[in-house]
């Protein structure tokens, strides 16, 4: 049985969005489907040997990304981005904490939904991947080759940045928006005051095809509605992007209810490089917002910038920019199909999912096929627009994914299911069953000009009885299910970190020879590097003091310290010598309230440390480094505060 038959199909509007909210909460465990006849072989990888695709899962509320293998399932890595990670000293380390700078302040945590991967021509090209933070509006950007986050931008004038950081077609821009409308430029008003007062953002940040590097080109002043998911368009939709928009009712409390009132809200069009024109003639205003700007440079180092001045567009200053496209009902996900033309909406309230043509829509423009206009944005009809209506796709669609053969997969909460449809006929062709409440789903390259339809995986949100259980909090389930043939197939469950929202996948063989393996200690810029231990020394600045310490299988150099006092600032500076993949050392010491440091070969990492007690403490190897790891100790004497006991320190003999 399936969670289908626990929802009547016949919901009327209040009824859905009471279903919407009931069926988390009760979902019944359905009887266990096994995957099916030759699962375990599809997905045995024999040991030693690799997975074929990497994926990359955000982490939702733990604010990472995790790295899995498909078809395995085997998590490879957790990268911290927006969350502090005491393990690899990420937001402790002195080089790393800049990374979490805002116009807030100090923000060690996020909500990540949505990772991206760069692309060239509209197709996975393995440099970056770009994640978006939901709360504190920002995008990460990690390098593949490193698998290390090397940048995050805020996002200013956002309150939620949810529908980011979906790249378009040649990585030209990340996009990001407004999932909650405010006040914008924050003000104070009354909240009743939202239809006057609050309003939306969708913005535009490019990224330089070499580095990476970010900036915000500029951004786009919207009516006070959500702006909730996005894709950029690809191939003849190229330079464009869309944009689900809910709540044009402007309800600002009971939403679940208040929002739910009209029968189609949009998908908002830009044209961005009718922007870019504008902005080029002098179209845009700045606005005054600070907002913060984070990177790693060559010496491994993060850096923090406040920035100030960015372009705002009004959509009536630059005709032709944006347009509403009707959607029914409440859309989720909005996702483009592979040959650019389609523009599928994930209308969670609606009892079809919607289909617009892009060749339809431009048309519509050229004819002058509107219905209104809102704040100079001109709404398109939804018959000039719309291609089809996907009916029977089940109770509550959200995301869309498609595969290399004209047929999309679209994830369905209420129903727990993935339908699969194609393009052709906007036909329901198969559906299968999932564990439970599905959320996004992803097919390996799904949101590229050619997908590798060979799976898809579900994401789901709620997990019940499908593991062993661990107390109140359970992982979140994914599940790879087949879609190389006709009938959908499952094969596995797994468990996942935190909340995967999206994901993406990339062939293990285009980014796989790229790792890095080591960092160059001849290359190490660090300031405060020590690159042999003869150089190894501990400096006392008045009541700062800087420890220059190697590490190498099995020592650490200097291992006793002497002549710190209570109250000292301490920095200890690892250098990890060795130059051979896989060999970190780690460095703890007792009483550190922060973290441990992890240290990558050729790398140097600065933990901070004031002692609070007089006596001699140890500190060591955190990392199991060698036969005689544990051996990799040392000792510093903490002398009361003004002993003057004079620095010394051991030297190689
Ligand atoms: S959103 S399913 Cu960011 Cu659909 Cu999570
Ligand atoms: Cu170095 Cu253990």
């Amino acid at each position: 049985m399936s969670l289908l038959s626990l929802v009547p199909r016949s919901l009327g509007r209040v009824g859905l969005a009471a279903a919407l909210v009931v069926s988390s909460g009760c979902a019944k465990s359905a009887t266990p489907v096994g995957g099916s006849g030759d699962a375990a072989a599809r997905v045995y990888v024999a040991p030693g040997q690799y997975d074929e695709f990497y994926m990359f899962a955000s982490g939702g509320y733990s604010g990472q990304v995790s790295v899995y293998g498909l078809p395995s399932g085997r998590l490879l890595r957790v990268i911290p981005v927006f969350s502090q990670d005491a393990e690899k000293a990420y937001g402790y380390s002195e080089q790393s904490k800049p990374m979490f700078n805002t116009s807030y302040g100090f923000v060690p945590w996020d909500d990540s939904h949505h990772p991206s991967l760069s692309k060239t021509d509209g197709l996975n090209d393995g440099r970056w991947l770009f994640i978006n933070g939901n709360n504190t509006p920002r995008v990460a950007r990690i390098d593949l080759a490193e698998m290390n986050t090397k940048e995050i931008i805020e996002i200013p004038n956002a309150a939620g940045n949810h529908a980011s950081p979906f790249v378009t077609q040649g990585t030209e821009y990340v996009v990001t928006a407004t999932r909650f409308s405010v006040p914008t430029p924050q003000k104070d008003v009354p909240i009743s005051t939202y239809k006057e007062n609050f309003t939306g953002q969708i913005g535009f940040v490019a990224v330089d095809p070499n580095s990476g590097k970010m900036s915000l080109a500029f951004q786009i002043h919207m009516p006070g509605y959500d702006y909730d998911l996005a894709r950029p368009g690809k191939g003849p939709s190229h330079g464009w992007a869309f944009f689900t928009t809910y709540n044009t009712e402007q309800a600002n409390t009971l939403k679940e209810r208040n929002a739910s009132q009209n029968d189609k809200d949009f998908v908002t069009a830009v044209n961005w490089k009718q922007a870019e024109q504008c902005v080029a003639q002098g179209k845009a205003k700045t606005w005054p917002t600070r907002y913060a700007h984070n990177w790693v440079d060559e010496a491994d180092v993060a850096h923090s910038e406040m920035l100030t001045g960015q372009k705002v567009l009004e959509p009536a200053d630059c005709p032709g920019m944006v347009y509403f496209l009707p959607t029914p009902k409440s859309p989720h996900g909005v996702d483009v199909d592979p040959t650019g033309e389609y523009i599928v909406g994930g209308g969670k309230l609606a009892t079809v999912i919607p289909v617009h043509s892009f060749s339809k829509m431009q048309k519509a423009i050229a004819e002058n096929a509107f219905e209104a206009a809102i704040g100079g944005i001109p709404v398109l009809k939804y018959e000039a627009v719309n291609y089809c209506e996907v009916a029977n796709p089940g109770l509550g669609p959200l995301h869309d994914e498609f595969d290399d053969k004209g047929n999309v997969y679209t994830s369905v909460f209420i129903s727990s299911e993935i339908v699969k449809w194609n393009l052709k006929d906007c036909k329901v062709v198969d559906r299968i069953p999932v564990y439970y409440s599905i959320g996004h789903l992803m097919v390996p390259g799904g949101d590229t000009r050619k997908p590798d339809g060979k799976y898809v995986i579900a994401l789901n949100k709620i997990t019940k009885d499908r593991y062993l259980p661990t107390g109140p909090e359970l992982a979140q389930s994914a599940q790879l299910i087949d879609i190389s043939g006709d009938k959908m197939k499952m094969l596995l469950d797994f468990p996942t970190i935190g909340e995967p929202h999206y994901a993406q996948a990339i062939l293990a063989s285009a980014i796989k020879d790229k790792q890095m393996k080591t960092f160059s200690l001849a290359g190490n810029k660090d300031p405060f590097v020590t690159r042999t231990e003869k150089d190894a020394r501990v400096e006392r600045k008045g009541n700062v003091v800087h420890i220059y310490m190697t590490a190498v299988r099995s020592h650490f150099m200097p291992d006793n310290i002497e002549g710190i006092e209570v109250g000292d600032s301490v920095y200890w500076h690892v250098t990890n010598l060795e130059q051979d993949w896989d060999v970190p050392h780690g460095f703890a010491v007792t009483g550190a309230n922060n973290s441990e440091l992890l240290v990558m070969p050729g790398q140097t990492r600065t933990i901070a440390w004031v002692p609070d007690r007089p006596g001699v403490f140890p500190f060591y190897c955190t990392d199991f480094c060698s036969a005689l790891h544990q051996e990799m100790q040392g000792y510093i004497r903490i002398s009361p505060r003004g002993t003057g006991v004079q620095i010394s320190f051991n030297t190689p003999k």
